[in-house]
């Protein structure tokens, strides 16, 4: 150690797309300053998140931890490798870790399966007693109550579009076959106290307010009694929702003058074989495009996500799926190609089948086929989502889909237009070889 106050560095590895053009990155990852604030006041804690600011392996450090999810893996280890070269500590968690420790092990001192709450500080005070141990685990999952605020100020705040990321609650009792998030947050909500919520959204600078929770209406009656508390805060805000909520008259108005402004919306697909074989419980058996009108008649823009290159799909899903989503006026979208994460029933299912193709983490970005696809090609997958993306951010697409609510034209055309960029600019097509749409992009009507 070279002064009484350890130096730790943790760093968020950068991912091979990034996620937002023009300079600035949409918002960091919450894990960092979280870490920083579940840190004792002795340590003294530097945050990197890579797709900022690059990483100095030479950095002049004691501990090093690395934050890690399935498509930044590779980094991770290539930075954990050349610190431990140095010598220094390096400690690793996260979603990847999580599911995959033994893989994580070969590049880390120590990891940590699962949450930090529960075990961080037992971690800090190992590495400062010299006695690490290989694996750090906690059963369960910690209660949520007491989290410190995340230490914001850490951050290069110049180098986001905000920082106001917060999380009121986690886990879901769904398990959806292509998510991770059952398997490492478990299948029940967990909540942070309202007034703990409420107390750190009012500490935050102004500007929007992004709630990452994996479904913050997912329990109605917890859902109401937060947005009825953040009324008073008058602040706008963008969370993560299902479809459920369009049944709830109630829920969408408090919703609304809450602040909500969008909810980012797995809608997955449009057939209801893939919605009942993926287990998409709260989409299956509900018409929604009736959902998404009443969602859009309270106030509130849906961002839609659906999946490409499920079982069920043929290759007139990209024509269907895109066209759905112009004639709903969806304000964004994200059009992900089936990715079979570890720790997923998908990628057991797929592994099987001997259908898992393509075994380099770094390809796991969504926008990569990885697996051999039921009934089309991976090439044909490919450029379908290429096909997809270009025809929903094309501009007569975005200015059709702007101009139909009035008052918020401009806000909408600045998200689409940042969206376009993501999609068309950086990089999201760019192992995508040149050549036309395929064969059954043609036979589906697709211009
Ligand atoms: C918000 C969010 C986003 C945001 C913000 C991302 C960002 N900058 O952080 C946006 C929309 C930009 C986004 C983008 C993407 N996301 Co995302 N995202 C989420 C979401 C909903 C919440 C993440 C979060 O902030 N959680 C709160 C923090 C506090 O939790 P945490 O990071 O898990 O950390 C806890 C533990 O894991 C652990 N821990 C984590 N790291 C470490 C490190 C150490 C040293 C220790 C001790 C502990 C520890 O302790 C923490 C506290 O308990 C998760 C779903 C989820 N529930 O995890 C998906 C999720 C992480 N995303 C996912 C994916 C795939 C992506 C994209 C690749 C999608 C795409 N193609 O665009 C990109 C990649 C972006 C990137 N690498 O930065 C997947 C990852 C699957 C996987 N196996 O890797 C998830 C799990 C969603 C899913 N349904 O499966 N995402
Ligand atoms: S996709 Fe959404 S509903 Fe399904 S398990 Fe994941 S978080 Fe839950």
């Amino acid at each position: 150690m070279t002064q009484n106050r350890p130096k730790l560095l943790i760093i968020a590895p950068a991912w091979s797309q990034g996620w937002w053009g023009g300079g600035k990155v949409l918002a960091p990852p919450l894990v960092l300053p979280l870490l920083a604030a579940l840190s004792p006041a002795d340590v003294d804690v530097q945050l990197l998140d890579e797709n900022v600011e690059a990483v100095d392996t030479n950095a002049d450090v004691d501990w090093v931890a690395i934050t890690c999810m399935t498509a930044s893996a590779p980094r991770a280890y290539a930075i954990s490798d050349a610190f431990r070269r140095r010598g220094i500590p390096v400690v690793m968690g996260g979603i990847h870790p999580t599911v995959l420790p033994e893989e994580a092990a070969a590049h880390a001192d120590a990891v940590v399966i699962g949450e930090a709450e529960p075990l961080w500080r037992e971690v800090l005070a190992d590495l400062a007693a010299s006695r690490l141990r290989p694996r750090y685990r906690h059963d369960g999952y910690s209660d949520l109550i007491g989290l410190p605020h995340p230490r914001r100020d850490l951050l290069r705040v110049d180098r986001y579009l905000t920082t106001n990321v917060v999380q009121t609650g986690r886990g879901c009792p769904n398990a959806c076959s292509f998510c991770t998030v059952s398997t490492t947050s478990g299948r029940q909500y967990r909540f942070r106290p309202i007034p703990e919520v409420v107390e750190e959204v009012r500490s935050l600078s102004s500007g929007w307010v992004g709630f990452v929770d994996d479904n913050i209406a997912g329990n109605a009656r917890r859902a109401k009694d937060l947005f009825a508390a953040l009324i008073p805060l008058k602040r706008r805000w963008i969370g993560q929702a299902d479809l459920t909520m369009a049944r709830d008259p109630e829920l969408l108005s408090l919703a609304a003058r809450s602040g909500c402004q969008a909810m980012f919306i797995g809608l997955e697909s449009l057939s209801e074989d893939n919605l009942r074989a993926t287990h998409k419980v709260s989409n299956v058996g509900t018409d929604m495009g009736a959902a998404i009108t009443t969602i859009h008649k309270a106030g509130i823009e849906i961002i839609g996500s659906f999946v490409l290159g499920l079982d069920g799909d043929d290759c007139g899903v990209f024509a269907r799926t895109v066209e759905f989503a112009q004639r709903h006026k969806l304000v964004a979208a994200q059009f992900a190609v089936l990715t079979p994460f570890p720790g997923t029933a998908m990628r057991q299912q797929l592994d099987r089948e001997g259908r898992i193709v393509d075994h380099d983490w770094s390809h796991y970005t969504m926008s990569n086929v990885v697996f051999r696809p039921r009934h089309m090609t991976d090439l044909e997958l490919r450029a379908g989502q290429k096909y997809v993306y270009g025809r929903f951010y094309s501009l007569p697409s975005i200015l059709k889909r702007s101009f139909t609510v009035r008052r918020k034209f401009l806000g909408r055309l600045l998200v689409n237009l940042s969206y376009r960029g993501i999609h068309r600019g950086k990089g999201i097509h760019d192992r995508l070889p040149a050549q036309r749409l395929p064969r059954p992009l043609r036979a589906s009507g697709a211009p």
